[in-house]
């Protein structure tokens, strides 16, 4: 009877374990800029990502293609000096106008993965 007890308490915390981690606790995207979906004047010459938890470079990365899938030439992701949430990506060249597709992944420092894209355009 007593081991029977025991058993439905480890039972009901491994299933208070699987549903209680928290969609907050991985890194997100938060903002960016150029900003998400967003059609501006003029070709930036960084994407900034702002995510909702501080991020491990060695395992996050940016990639970015225009409309017609092609590959855009980035820099190595670097994580801002100041806020370890924050990516800077240089741009390898001077960006015509049209729409661009961002893709992002990235480890946070709980280890999980996440990953997501988005655009942006630039106005003729
Ligand atoms: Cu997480």
């Amino acid at each position: 009877m007593k081991i029977l007890r025991i058993s439905l308490v480890a039972a009901a915390l491994a299933g208070a374990a699987t549903f209680a981690a928290p969609v907050w606790a991985h890194a997100f995207l938060d903002h960016a800029a150029p900003s998400v979906g967003s059609t501006s004047q003029g070709a930036p010459g960084e994407l900034t990502l702002n995510f909702t938890q501080n991020i491990v470079p060695a395992f996050s990365g940016v990639s970015m293609t225009s409309a017609s899938g092609g590959a855009i030439p980035l820099g190595k992701a670097r994580v801002d000096s100041s806020d370890p949430a924050t990516l800077h990506v240089s741009i390898g060249h001077k960006l015509t106008p049209g729409t661009y597709f961002v893709h992002w992944h990235v480890v946070s420092v709980d280890t999980h993965h996440t990953s997501g894209s988005y655009k942006f355009t630039i106005a003729p």
